[in-house]
Formats: C-alpha cells, structure tokens, sequence
C-alpha cells in the first residue's frame, strides 16, 4: 500500500442534527491521529452543509452518499455533484451495493455518476463487489471484474478514483471473509486496474468493506492491497470509529 490508509465511515440513511455530537466526538478523538490515516465520513445529505462548518479545521472530511449522473436540471430528489461539493463533501460514494440491488442501478449509471463527481472534484468511491450466489458459484472474481470493467470510468485522475471492494453478504451481518479471502479479491483487484489504467493503476487505493470492527481492523488493514477500509454500522459509534481509525 502506497499513501496513508483512508477510513471511511458510512453513515447511510441515519443521523439526525442530534447525532452531530457523534461527528463533533469523531473529530476530537481523530485530532491526535498521525500522518498515515484519512478519515472521512459519509452522513446523509441533508447532515452535510452543518457538518462541513462543524468539521472545519478538523481531520475529518465529508462526503456525499451517492450523487446524480445528471449536471442539473428536471431530476426531482436527486442531489448533483456539484451540490455535494457546494456543502463541504469532497468525496462520494457510488454504486454502494444496497444502491445497486434496492434502487436497480447498474455498472453504466455509476459509472457515469461517478464521471460527475470526479469533473466536480470529487473523489468518487466506487463500490464492487459479489453477491452470495456469485461467490457460492465460484464467480467472485468474475464479477468484480466485470464492476471494474463497466462501473469505473477510464479517467486519468486516478487520484480521484477509490474503490471499494464489499462482498454483498459481508454488509450488515457481522460475517467477513477470510483474510485470506480479502488478500486474493484485492490483489485481483489490483491486476485489473494496472490492466486497465497501466502503471498509473497502482495510485488507486482499494479500500475494504463489510462487517468492519475495532476488534478487525487491524488483521484487515495488513492485507497487502488493503488501502482502507469502508465502515458502515460501526461508524455511528464515535468509540468505534475512531478506535478503527487509530489501527490506521
Ligand atoms: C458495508 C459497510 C459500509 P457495515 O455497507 O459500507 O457496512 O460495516 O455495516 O457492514
């Protein structure tokens, strides 16, 4: 792994003005971290404008939960990049698999969200990663293949550009792979993208996701490829949190 790890906490649909306590605590207990860890979470949208002017000055950044394809216009409920950008995210998350598989998007709808975001500026997190038949079937591999084939846009900015692998059945569960099985996706994941972006692919940085725990952080972290690690239920506890950013 090249760069400091980036821990990402998802705070998908949860959080109200009353848990902005929560961000202003992550904040204080992140303030001590050292150089080789980025931290960043992901409140809901209408948490973000707040949470930028309360996190100015801080170690921790934001993010958007998932933006449109769209620059503007006629799109009832859907929130640009560039209005993410405009209240303080400066990352998005894209192609989440609970957005995949509830809202039926597909690898070319995020793929074009995700070119929104990075002509914003914004760095796009880009989620792959197999569902349980998949991976009962013997097609982990395959199928994230095919997400990085079709979800992620062949910009240069690989800087811009994060992905993050969560094996559907690992989100929410409290199961994760083994690690053995996390080093074999991400060192995959890490051919695909010197296939695709040549050298250049090797300044994307591959974070993992799925049942992430203060108690596992670290073992995952290890893993040759781990790049970070995107927390989901885990990130509403400010302890928990932060206890996952210092194994950074
Ligand atoms: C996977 C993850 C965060 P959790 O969705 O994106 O959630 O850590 O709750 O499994």
């Amino acid at each position: 792994m090249t760069g400091p790890y980036l821990i990402a906490g998802n705070w998908k649909m949860n959080g109200l003005n009353s848990s902005l306590a929560v961000l202003e605590e992550t904040a204080r207990s992140c303030e001590h971290l050292n150089e080789e860890v980025d931290v960043v979470v992901f409140p809901p949208a209408t948490l973000l404008a707040v949470s930028s002017i309360l996190l100015k000055d801080t170690r921790v950044q934001l993010g958007g939960q998932d933006c449109s394809s769209e620059v503007s216009g006629a799109f009832t409920g859907e929130i640009s990049a560039s209005m993410l950008k405009d209240a303080g995210a400066k990352f998005v998350i894209l192609g989440h698999s609970e957005r995949r598989q509830r809202h039926a998007e597909s690898d070319d709808l995020v793929r074009r969200k995700a070119i929104q975001a990075v002509q914003e500026g914004l760095k796009a997190v880009i989620c792959i990663g197999e569902i349980a038949q998949e991976k009962a079937d013997g097609k982990t591999l395959a199928a994230v293949s095919d997400q990085i084939l079709y979800s992620v846009p062949r910009t240069s900015a690989v800087d811009q550009i994060v992905i993050a692998y969560e094996p559907k059945w690992a989100i929410g569960t409290g199961v994760t792979p083994t690690l053995d099985e996390i080093a074999v996706v991400h060192k995959h994941i890490r051919v695909e993208l010197l296939a695709h972006w040549g050298e250049s692919g090797r300044g994307i940085r591959i974070l993992y996701g799925g049942s992430v725990k203060p108690s596992n952080a670290t073992e995952i972290l290890a893993i040759s490829e781990v790049g970070g690690l995107l927390v989901g239920g885990a990130s509403l506890d400010a302890k928990q949190f932060s206890a996952i950013c210092e194994h950074g």
